[in-house]
């Protein structure tokens, strides 16, 4: 595949640049092409630089408020809430976290609420920054209405993805994040991109038929992973991180979208739990039993997820990234044409 090659720094000065020129204030600008330029490091391409494709599109389409301030409050000792106030959700997450550490540490365990904002990227980024100030994380948020639950053929679901980060001492946290679909929507318009077919069971056309065709499964309805257990944890990200919170549903932010194709709008739930208010003086053995489990798994030949993405980040940040031809090309057009 033609490729062309970039530094890091070169792909970020790229991000930020087309950011501010669809309209993005400098803050948001930042702060979304941070969770791109990851997204690309780590290999993560369905949630890496492509995304600029998809946050120009959402901000043209008015979906997302380019100036967004995001509006911090309180509603007890252990929460915080961040209204995104429709900006995209990367800024309010930020001024969120903090607070979120500052609770967590207070009360053992506390929960960030990030309302009223556009989401297009994975959430492993935010599950590292929790564990980063060495707090075990939880994240959920839902996204449109594409999947159908198991056993049905009519979406009802978001992809809504589950993310966990266990910090691990001197080493990369543990950290797992997928979405509760067979597979993420970006991995499937992708393969529309590429021209390619996709797994049998990963959707259905609109008709309700098992399908290859990328496009088929993008108009109709795409699978749960895991049969019954998908669906059930997929109602579970609805539930947590839309009404509990005092937002919508995957069904809902559809309808919002009316048709605009934007990235989903409304909430995500962050969960942080301190392993020091748990274990007082009993950490450093409980942390060695996660340590041998991990060493059990690892011990066999299995893999731990997140693996390859520390693999990717790792030759990443010496060579640098390759971006598909086709997709440079677009992004370099992205402000050229009104
Ligand atoms: P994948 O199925 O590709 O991977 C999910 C997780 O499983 C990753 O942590 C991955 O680690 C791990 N993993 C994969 N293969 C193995 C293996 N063989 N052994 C152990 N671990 C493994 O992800 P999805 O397609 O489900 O989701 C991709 C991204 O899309 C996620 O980051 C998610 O947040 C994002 N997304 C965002 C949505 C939103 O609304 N914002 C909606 C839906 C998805 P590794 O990365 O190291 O391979
Ligand atoms: O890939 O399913 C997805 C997705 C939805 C929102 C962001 N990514």
């Amino acid at each position: 595949m033609n490729s062309v090659s970039m530094t890091l720094d070169e792909l970020r000065t790229l991000a930020r640049a087309k950011l501010r020129l669809v309209g993005l204030a400098p803050d948001h600008a930042d702060a979304v092409a941070e969770t791109m330029v990851a997204g690309e490091r780590d290999g993560c391409a369905s949630h890496g630089i492509y995304r600029l494709l998809v946050a120009a599109n959402s901000v043209a389409k008015g979906v997302a408020v380019p100036d967004a301030v995001p509006d911090i409050t309180e509603p007890a000792p252990a929460l915080v809430k961040v209204d995104g106030r429709g900006g995209f959700a990367q800024l309010p997450f930020e001024r969120g976290l903090p607070l979120l550490v500052e609770k967590a540490r207070r009360h053992g365990i506390a929960a960030l609420a990030v309302t009223n904002s556009v989401h297009f990227a994975a959430l492993w980024p935010e599950v590292e920054a929790v564990t980063a100030h060495g707090l075990v994380a939880l994240a959920f948020t839902p996204s449109h209405a594409w999947v159908a639950p198991a056993g049905g053929t009519k979406p009802v679901f978001g992809t809504n993805p589950i993310a966990f980060g266990w910090p691990r001492p001197g080493r990369d946290p543990f950290v797992f994040d997928f979405a509760t679909s067979a597979v993420a929507r970006g991995e499937i318009e992708l393969h529309r991109r590429a021209g390619k077919p996709v797994p049998e069971d990963w959707g259905y056309d609109a008709a309700g038929n098992p399908t290859t065709d990328a496009a088929s499964v993008l108009d109709g309805a795409m699978r749960t992973f895991g049969g019954h257990k998908g669906s059930a944890l997929a109602a579970m990200v609805e539930l947590l991180a839309g009404p509990l919170i005092g937002d919508m549903t995957s069904a809902e932010s559809l309808a919002a979208d009316g048709g605009r194709m934007g990235s989903p709008i409304g909430g995500e739930l962050v969960i942080a739990l301190d392993p020091a208010g748990f274990l007082g003086a009993g950490l450093a053995g409980r942390f060695a039993a996660a340590e041998a489990m991990f060493d059990s798994i690892e011990g066999q030949g299995a893999r731990l997820p997140s693996a390859r993405r520390y693999a990717a980040r790792a030759t990443s940040l010496r060579d640098g990234v390759r971006i598909p031809a086709q997709l440079h090309a677009d992004i370099l057009s992205i402000g050229s044409n009104g």
